[in-house]
């Protein structure tokens, strides 16, 4: 009986290490540069469950047209970023055709954003892996 409940312990942990393990965060980095006509254009894929990029470079001060779409799962994805104190603050919905989101950050800083959708009690997008960071430089 000890030896069953030690099992079910050690497949319990098994299956939490794995799950842990899906949403670790590995870096997709793109620093973006400025087009002939003064414009940062970022193009982003969200899916399950995944930003690519993740960690996105733009500069200060400058024009930034980011292209996102759905790469084709079935859940359906947003991407979120509040910070309007750095002129930047949209929640967009997204499918396989591309969203543009125009905005021009005006504060160096690093700014977290995310997908806020959640499929009933299951764990959120964001919990699972789709969130990212904006890094504003001079
Ligand atoms: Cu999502």
């Amino acid at each position: 009986m000890y030896t069953m409940k030690l099992l079910l312990l050690t497949g319990m942990l098994v299956l939490f290490g794995a799950g842990a393990a899906l949403a670790e965060f590995v870096e997709k980095r793109y620093e973006a540069t400025i087009d002939e006509d003064g414009v940062q254009r970022v193009a982003m894929e969200g899916g399950e469950y995944y930003f690519d990029p993740n960690v996105v470079v733009v500069k200060v001060n400058v024009p930034v047209e980011l292209n996102v779409r759905d790469t084709g799962g079935i859940a359906p994805h947003d991407i979120v970023l509040h910070a309007p104190e750095a002129g930047i603050d949209f929640a967009v919905d997204y499918g396989r055709e591309p969203v543009t989101i125009s905005f021009t950050p005006t504060k160096v800083g690093e700014y977290e954003f995310d997908c806020s959708k959640r499929f009933l009690f299951f764990k959120s997008h964001r919990d699972r892996g789709m969130h990212g960071i904006l890094k504003v430089v001079e």
